[in-house]
C-alpha cells in the first residue's frame, strides 16, 4: 500500500476551507487579534487571483515581454508582473501591511497606516518555467513589524532572520492549484486544494511531515563542473548502489523552487541549490525563498541549511543568517532530516 507523509483528512476535516482553517488556528491563539487572520485572507485572495491569470496564460495574452502591446493596443505584461501586481495591490488594500519586498522590485515598499506585518515574496517564482507550462509558484514570508511605534514601516521590518517568521507558504500552480502554510510547528503544515469550480480552497493535506528520509535528489547537475568537489562527491554518493539506503536514489529537477520543494516536502528526498564558481553566494533569494520554504520545512519536522558544514559553536541553519540586504542570496539545502544529515556528515568527511 502507498505510503503517504501527511494524514489523511479525518472525515470531520472534510470541507474546511483555508478561510476556516485560520479562522479556527486564530482561535486556538490567546490574544489574536484578528489582525494576522485578515492578512492570510489577503494573500489568499491574491493566490486566487494568480491562479485564474496562470490559468489563462496564452489565452489572454499574459505570456511575452513586457512592453509588447496585444491585439487590442494594451500593454502586454509578463506574468511575473501581473502577479506582482495583484500581491501588491491586495496586501495594500487590506491595510494589515507596513513594508513589502519582492523579487520584482528593487526597493522595499513602505507603507503607512500603522499594518502589524511585514512581507516578503516572490509572487511567480520558477521564471523560466512559465512560457512552457510547467508549475510555477508563489512564496511568501510574514513577520510581525519592528517598528512598533511608528506609523509608517521600515525597510527594517523586512530585515529579520527566519527565526522572527510568523508565517510562511507557497502556493503551487500546477496540475492543479495547492495553498501550503504553516504558522510555525506548533500548528504543523497544512495544504489546501483550490477547487476550480468554486474558486475555494479545500484541506486536502493535513499535517504534513516530511518523511524521515527519501530517495530522490533535486539539484541542476549541470551546474556540476562550478561546484565544489565535495558537492560533487555528495551526488556520486547518492548514485551508489546500496540497497540499506535505498541507493541509488532517482534524480528529479523541475528548476521551479515551489515544484521541487513541494515535492521534497510530501515523497521525501533532498533539494540543493549550493554555491558555485558563477554564484559564490548561491542563487536563491534568503528572504523570499530561502527563509519561507526553511521555516516550512522544519515545521515539518525537516532540515533546511546552508549548504555548508556549520563552524564549531556556529549555526548553519537558514533560518538563522541574519539578513543584510532585501534581495541576498543563499545556498540552501532541504529535504528529509536523515538525507540532510547525510549531506553534512559528507560535508565534513570532505573537509568543506
Ligand atoms: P527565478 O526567481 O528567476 O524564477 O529563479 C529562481 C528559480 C527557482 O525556482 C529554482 O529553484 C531555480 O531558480 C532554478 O535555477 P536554475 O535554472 O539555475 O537551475
Ligand atoms: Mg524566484
Amino acid at each position: 500500500m502507498q505510503q503517504h507523509s501527511w494524514r489523511p483528512v479525518p472525515p470531520s476535516a472534510v470541507g474546511i476551507t483555508l478561510e476556516q482553517h485560520i479562522a479556527q488556528q486564530m482561535a486556538m491563539s490567546p490574544g489574536a487579534t484578528g489582525h494576522f487572520t485578515a492578512l492570510l485572507y489577503q494573500i489568499m485572495l491574491a493566490a486566487k487571483l494568480v491562479d485564474a491569470r496562470v490559468r489563462q496564460a496564452g489565452l489572454a495574452d499574459v505570456l511575452g515581454v513586457t512592453g509588447d502591446t496585444n491585439v487590442q493596443g494594451e500593454r502586454v505584461q509578463k506574468l511575473d508582473v501581473v502577479a506582482n501586481e495583484i500581491f501588491c495591490t491586495m496586501l495594500k488594500r487590506g491595510m494589515r501591511t507596513c513594508a513589502i519586498a519582492s523579487e520584482e522590485l528593487d526597493h522595499a515598499i513602505v507603507l503607512d497606516g500603522g499594518g502589524r506585518y511585514a512581507v516578503a515574496m516572490d509572487p511567480l517564482d520558477g521564471s523560466s518555467n512559465i512560457d512552457c507550462n510547467v508549475t510555477i509558484g508563489t512564496i511568501f514570508g510574514v513577520w510581525r513589524r519592528r517598528s512598533e511605534s511608528m506609523e509608517r514601516g521600515h525597510e527594517g521590518d523586512l530585515l529579520q532572520p527566519g527565526t522572527a517568521l510568523r508565517a510562511a507558504g507557497y502556493i503551487a500552480y500546477g496540475s492543479s492549484t495547492m495553498f501550503v502554510y504553516s504558522t510555525g510547528p506548533r500548528f504543523g503544515v497544512h495544504g489546501f486544494t483550490l477547487d476550480p469550480h468554486i474558486g475555494e480552497f479545500f484541506l486536502s493535506h493535513e499535517d504534513i511531515r516530511v518523511p524521515k528520509r527519501g530517495n530522490t535528489y533535486s539539484v541542476n547537475e549541470g551546474n556540476s563542473s562550478k561546484w565544489e568537489p565535495s558537492m560533487r562527491r555528495w551526488v556520486e554518493h547518492l548514485k551508489q548502489e546500496d540497497s540499506a539506503t535505498q541507493r541509488p536514489y532517482g534524480a528529479r529537477y523541475v528548476g521551479s523552487l515551489v515544484a521541487d520543494a513541494h515535492r521534497t516536502l510530501v515523497k521525501g528526498g533532498i533539494f540543493a541549490y549550493p554555491a558555485d564558481t558563477k554564484s559564490p553566494k548561491g542563487k536563491l533569494r534568503l528572504q523570499y525563498e530561502a527563509n519561507p520554504m526553511a521555516f516550512i520545512f522544519e515545521a515539518a519536522g525537516g532540515r533546511a541549511i546552508t549548504g555548508r558544514a556549520a563552524a564549531p559553536g556556529a549555526s548553519n541553519r537558514v533560518l538563522e543568517v541574519v539578513p543584510e540586504s532585501l534581495h541576498d542570496r543563499t545556498p540552501l539545502v532541504l529535504g528529509s532530516p536523515d538525507d540532510v544529515d547525510t549531506f553534512e556528515r559528507l560535508l565534513v568527511e570532505s573537509g568543506a
